[in-house]
């Protein structure tokens, strides 16, 4: 199996990308962000628990999202792979995801790191919140905190993976197609 990260600050083009990159490669798509708004959606338990926090654009916590990721990898594991958007976000995450991989004899193969600048992210998510009926998105104060959950809490996962010679950064800017262009070639050369 081919098991990739695509890691980032919010905003720098995780879940555009993924979309691109799922149809390209033949991956499942597993966004924890994507899970967490359906389950807000549903108004389920989990969802109503979660929408408070993501609304003011704090982190859900690890528990219910490692469980939530569990379920999802268990029951792909005919795919070809599978790409994490979104997750991990924490090194608790990273390493429950690592323990999860290897009871199940796979492991991730390579952490792509999207490196775009705090005014370009700032732009695109108020951008997207004009029309996306996102909360998070809607105000410049609760993306800061967003920013700055990632700093403090989910930039510490790039030590992580340069530690297990995972990590590799690619360049964010630009047009999608470059960008996913970029992706790909750092894809390529492992799976050739
Ligand atoms: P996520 O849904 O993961 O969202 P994100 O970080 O906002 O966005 P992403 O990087 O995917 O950006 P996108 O492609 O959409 O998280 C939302 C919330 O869920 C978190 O704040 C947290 O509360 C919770 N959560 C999720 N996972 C969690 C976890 N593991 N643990 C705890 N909590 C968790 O792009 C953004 C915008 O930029 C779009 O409008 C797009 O069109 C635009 N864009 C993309 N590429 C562009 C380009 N090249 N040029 C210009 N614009 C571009």
């Amino acid at each position: 199996m081919f098991n990739l990260i695509l890691f980032g600050p919010p905003g720098a083009g995780k879940g555009t990308q993924s979309e691109k990159l799922i149809e390209q490669y033949n991956l499942i798509h597993l966004s924890t962000g994507d899970i967490l708004r359906s389950e807000v959606a549903a108004q389920t338990e989990l969802g109503l628990q979660a929408k408070k926090l993501m609304d003011r654009g704090d982190l859900v916590p690890d528990e219910i999202v490692i469980e939530m990721i569990r379920s999802k990898v268990e029951a792909g594991l005919d795919a070809n792979g599978f790409i994490f958007d979104g997750f991990p976000r924490t090194v608790a995450q990273a390493e429950a995801l690592d323990i999860l991989l290897s009871n199940l004899g796979i492991s991730i193969s390579c952490f792509l790191a999207l490196a775009v600048d705090e005014e370009e992210l700032i732009n695109r998510l108020l951008n997207r919140g004009k029309d996306s009926g996102r909360a998070d998105d809607a105000d410049e104060n609760i993306i800061q905190n967003r920013i700055a959950e990632y700093v403090n809490k989910t930039a510490p996962l790039i030590g992580y993976y340069k530690g297990q010679g995972k990590f590799k950064d690619v360049v964010g800017t630009g047009s999608v197609d470059d960008i996913f262009n970029r992706l790909c070639e750092s894809i390529d050369v492992l799976i050739n």
